[in-house]
């Protein structure tokens, strides 16, 4: 198995170089601002899961143990709610501006007026489906790809000896780049044998009661079903509420495999509920402070900085909590 490999090389993936960071930013002509003179807006997604919580504490943590100022803002899910506070961070003239954009597409115009502005923008977490990667500094984040195959070759592992494997699949918000990707990769591992049938799909909104109602209601016209394939843990945690309540064993009568590996999904592993978890890390907030530092100190950084991430089976899972920090 990959556990875990490369996860020391992955602070060390900024780079820098000589240059100019392109755009304004902290750094002048005159040198770097004094990182307490730093002012950064950060507009984050929701508060839709425990990955998002883990990932809003540790970027307010970061910033404050670095001394850089951050403003931060909710947008509820919503990309016009993004998108307002990402101009409110251009009205107030901040130095730099980060998000975690909703879905990928429809951020030109905004992106184009930070531009605009000379504040240079770093993405984290999700990506932008743009033409123009002049618009942001870099894309700090997982490779969601990547986990949709884990997760992939985990079920072509675990169902080696089954003919025909029946498989739900809970969704992401739709058109995010997790949602897309995730799927794109796992259909790139079980689309090569047709014993995988994926019977449904659809989106929970990475919401454990977005999980739980989809499952309760996709059993009903689905009562054979094997593994239930859940973008993120909450999802899977309410499936498993789903499952109880039809009368069935989560992590036996349906195996579950999901994304993320925050504290109540690891516990669910733990306790058999959930059979594999693929690791999704939401402590972004030291690579985003790392950035913004090369960035004031007239360096340039990676297009794109990929966090490296391991997987978790049930013993697996046991060992790593008493040491989990989310
Ligand atoms: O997997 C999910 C959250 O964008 C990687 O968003 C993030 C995803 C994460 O709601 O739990």
């Amino acid at each position: 198995m990959k556990k875990f490999a490369g996860l020391a090389a992955a602070g060390a993936i900024l780079v820098a170089l000589a240059g100019c960071a392109g755009g304004g930013g902290g750094g002048t002509a005159d040198g770097p601002k004094p990182l307490d003179e730093l002012v950064v807006g950060f507009a984050q997604v929701g508060a839709e899961s425990g990955w998002r919580t883990a990932n809003t504490e540790n970027i307010q943590s970061s910033f404050k143990d670095a001394g850089i100022e951050l403003k931060f803002s909710d947008a509820q899910q919503k990309q016009e709610n993004q998108i307002k506070a990402i101009r409110s961070y251009i009205q107030q003239g901040v130095d730099y501006i980060a998000f975690s954009p909703v879905v990928e597409t429809g951020w030109d115009a905004v992106l184009n007026e930070a531009k605009a502005a000379g504040i240079p923008v770093i993405l984290t977490d999700r990506a932008v489906d743009s033409k123009d990667d002049s618009l942001y500094v870099t894309f700090l984040g997982s490779d969601f790809i990547a986990e949709g195959e884990k997760a992939g070759n985990w079920a072509v592992e675990e169902f080696a000896d089954k003919d025909k494997v029946n498989i739900i699949q809970l969704e992401g918000t739709t058109g995010s780049a997790p949602a897309l990707d995730r799927a794109e990769g796992f259909a790139n591992i079980i689309g090569k044998d047709p014993k995988f049938q994926i019977v449904a799909s659809q989106t929970g909104d990475f919401t454990r009661a977005g999980g739980k109602q989809v499952t309760e209601a996709l059993l009903k016209s689905n009562p054979d079903v094997d593994l239930i394939f859940a973008h993120n843990d909450d999802m899977g945690l309410g499936a498993i509420e789903a499952i109880e309540a039809a009368g069935l064993t989560p992590g036996k009568d349906i195996e579950i495999v999901t994304i993320d590996a925050v504290h109540d999904g690891m516990q669910a592993l733990a306790d058999g509920k959930i059979n594999y978890i693929v690791e999704c890390s939401p402590l972004l907030g030291g690579q985003l402070v790392d950035v913004i530092k090369t960035l004031n100190d007239g360096g340039t950084v990676e297009k794109r900085i990929i966090t490296e991430e391991g997987e978790f089976n049930q013993e697996q899972a046991i060992a790593a909590l008493p040491d989990r920090k989310y």
